[in-house]
C-alpha cells in the first residue's frame, strides 16, 4: 500500500509538471541593457539577480513559480525579523499575456521598472514576489497601484530554497496555465525605502553607490530590471543579447528628469 502510494505521487507530481511552464535564460547577462552593474554594499553579492530559470507549476488551487538565480538566496537583512520572506534583496515580477491580441491589456510596467510591453505583448496579469510580507506588498501597491491592482497577484506564501525562491499564488486568479499565453520575468532589487512613485524598486544611476545600481541615468528615464526573459527562453547565449537590445529602446530627455520613453520589451512564448 505504502508503495502504490510513493507510485501515485509521483505519478501525479509527473503529470502536474507536464503542465507546468518552463523558462530558462542564460548566465552573466545580470546587467540590464548590458551596462549595469550592482550597488557597492556586501549584500548584493554576486550572481543574485542573475536569472537562471524560472517555472510556473499547476498545483491544483495554486500555481506554483519558482524563480532561480546564479547564487545562493541569502538574507543579509535578516527579513524574518521584519515580517519578510526569508530574503533580502531580490524582487522578481511575472508579467502574463493571456490573450496575445494587439493592443489588448496593459502597456506600461509597473511603477518604477520603467518598461513597457510591445503592442502584441500586453499584460493581463503581474505576479509579484518580494522579500516584504503581503501586508507591506498590499499597501504599496494600494499607493502606487492602485489602477491595476485586480489585475497584480500577490502570493499566499514564500519560501526560499538553495537558489531558487519558490511562490505559491491562488489559482482563481489566475487560471489554468497555457503555453499559448506569453511569459516575462523581470530581476528587480527589493527597495525598502523606494521613492514615492516606485513600487518597491530600487533604481539605477549613472554610477553605482552603496545601494543603487550603476551604469544607467540619474534621470528616471532608463529600465530598471536587472535581467528578464528574452527569445524562446531556453537559456541560449543570444538571448542576452535579446534582452540588451530590448532594454536599450529608451530615450531620456536632457531637459526633463522625468521625460523621455521608456525601454520596450516582448513577452515569450513558450508555444513558439
Ligand atoms: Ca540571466
Ligand atoms: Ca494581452
Ligand atoms: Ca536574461
Amino acid at each position: 500500500m505504502k508503495t502504490l502510494l510513493v507510485i501515485m505521487a509521483v505519478v501525479i507530481a509527473g503529470a502536474a509538471h507536464a503542465d507546468g511552464i518552463e523558462l530558462k535564460d542564460p548566465k552573466g547577462d545580470d546587467k540590464g541593457p548590458g551596462t549595469y552593474i550592482y550597488p557597492t554594499d556586501t549584500a548584493y553579492s554576486r550572481g543574485a539577480f542573475d536569472l537562471t530559470k524560472a517555472s510556473l507549476t499547476d498545483k491544483g488551487d495554486s500555481v506554483e513559480v519558482k524563480i532561480s538565480v546564479a547564487s545562493r538566496i541569502k538574507d543579509p537583512w535578516r527579513s524574518k525579523t521584519w515580517g519578510g520572506n526569508g530574503f533580502s534583496v531580490q524582487m522578481f515580477f511575472i508579467f502574463i499575456d493571456t490573450d496575445r491580441k494587439a493592443g489588448s491589456g496593459h502597456k506600461a510596467g509597473l511603477p518604477g521598472l520603467n518598461v513597457k510591453f510591445a503592442e502584441g505583448s500586453r499584460w493581463e496579469k503581474a505576479l509579484i514576489i518580494s522579500p516584504q510580507g503581503t501586508k507591506r506588498l498590499t499597501s504599496e501597491i494600494n499607493a502606487k497601484a492602485k489602477k491595476w491592482k485586480k489585475d497584480i497577484v500577490v502570493p499566499t506564501s514564500v519560501s526560499v530554497r538553495g537558489k531558487s525562491v519558490v511562490a505559491r499564488f491562488p489559482k482563481s486568479q489566475i487560471g489554468s496555465l497555457s503555453k499559448a499565453w506569453g511569459y516575462q520575468v523581470l530581476v528587480q532589487s527589493n527597495e525598502g525605502y523606494p521613492d514615492k512613485t516606485d513600487l518597491l524598486t530600487r533604481r539605477v544611476n549613472e554610477f553605482n553607490g552603496q545601494h543603487r545600481f550603476g551604469g544607467g541615468n540619474d534621470y528616471n528615464c532608463d529600465p530598471h530590471v536587472l535581467d528578464m526573459l528574452a527569445g524562446q527562453a531556453k537559456g541560449a547565449a543570444g538571448e542576452a543579447t535579446g534582452q540588451f537590445t530590448q532594454l536599450k529602446t529608451y530615450k531620456c530627455d536632457d531637459d526633463n528628469p522625468e521625460g523621455g520613453s521608456h525601454a520596450t520589451i516582448k513577452m515569450v512564448y513558450p508555444g513558439g
